[in-house]
């Protein structure tokens, strides 16, 4: 069934972005990709080819934006510089492209009347605050630019539909993982890190003592998440946790990944990495009662999936560097 006929996908190159075109482009729709190819790469897209068009670009540029969101029936924006560390050094850029990139799809999607904008939020807008779970009626608490920005990037949301009625729905993600996130940095996502040292035999580096939990969501999850939030009448102007509510202790990841991998290797144990918080885990009753959202990637189903997808050689793709 044809769920949509024209969509946008900025940031469509990416780890999230690709999964989620690769749906978009099975449920029938007209998929346009604008990435500007920082993070992203073309062979994320390989799988759907011509099916889609990439538009080389920026999230800043209005007349393209003025162009690529005439006549979609959605917008899904997921272009943005993704890396709280690169906020932290260069706040002023990550605001550039998170905070105007945001301001400039919202106007543009008003101005050409889209039906709806779904937004990659993010759980890095609770802060450290110790209540868990976390739901979405808490007062945020961002401790980076890149939190403060993906915070405001709901507010700006939240305002365009109350003075123009654009409808939105903002994702706030937790740790999500799966085929396709590379761990081109010691900041990249714990998951791709362990399980590219379990896959080329070399110790990961566990940060304090691995008593830290996290709530890790897999990307196909994260994908039903957003299609639900596109279609879905209920979800226009609201904000949701997506996540498993489920949590995983990191010295426990680990051991399931050398489980899985059929791998023994002794971690190194580093200090804890500055400002890193303790505990994470969404509370996701409100997705769930408005959406029917139900998380269906068990960890150990996630994480043979993604060890399967660097067992078939993706791993030497290009910007992978084990650590
Ligand atoms: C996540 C998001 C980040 C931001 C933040 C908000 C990812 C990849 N990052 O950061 O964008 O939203 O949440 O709170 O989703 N660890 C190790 N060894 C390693 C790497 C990590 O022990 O080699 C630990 C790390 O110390 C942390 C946990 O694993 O306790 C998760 O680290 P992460 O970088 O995957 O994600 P997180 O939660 O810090």
């Amino acid at each position: 069934m044809k769920v949509f006929s024209r969509v946008l996908v900025t940031g469509g190159a990416g780890f999230i972005g690709s999964h989620l075109v690769e749906a978009l482009v099975a449920s029938g729709a007209e998929v346009t990709v604008l990435d500007n190819l920082s993070t992203g790469h073309r062979r994320n897209l390989d799988s759907v080819g011509k099916s889609v068009t990439l538009v080389e670009g920026d999230i800043r540029d209005r007349a393209l934006l003025d162009q690529l969101t005439r006549s979609c029936d959605v917008v899904f924006h997921h272009a943005a510089i993704v890396s709280v560390t690169q906020s932290v050094s260069d706040p002023a850029l990550s605001c550039d492209v998170n905070d105007l990139g945001t301001v400039r799809v919202l106007d543009a999607c008003r101005k050409n009347g889209v039906g709806r904008v779904v937004m990659a939020s993010s759980s890095a807008v609770y802060g450290d605050g110790p209540i868990l779970p976390k739901t979405e009626t808490m007062p945020a608490c961002p401790l980076s630019p890149y939190a403060v920005q993906k915070l405001s990037g709901e507010h700006y949301a939240a305002v365009f539909g109350r003075l123009y009625g654009l409808e939105t729905v903002c994702l706030r993600y937790f740790n999500v993982y799966g085929p396709r996130q590379t761990p081109s940095s010691p900041y990249s996502g714990v998951i791709s890190l362990f399980v590219s040292n379990a896959v080329s035999g070399r110790p990961p580096t566990i940060y304090g003592d691995g008593s830290q939990t996290r709530d890790f969501v897999h990307v196909g999850d994260v994908v039903r998440a957003n299609l639900l939030a596109a279609t879905q009448k209920a979800a226009a102007g609201r904000v949701f946790n997506v996540g498993t509510g489920v949590s995983t202790r990191i010295r426990d990841l680990w051991d399931t990944i050398q489980e899985l991998s059929l791998t023994k290797t002794a971690p190194v144990f580093a200090p804890p990495r500055a400002g890193d918080i303790q505990d994470s885990c969404s509370d996701i009753s409100a997705i769930t009662q408005c959406l029917d959202f139900t998380p269906k990637v068990t960890i150990h189903q996630g994480l043979s999936d993604t060890l399967a997808w660097y067992h078939h050689g993706n791993g030497k793709i290009p910007g992978y560097r084990a650590q």
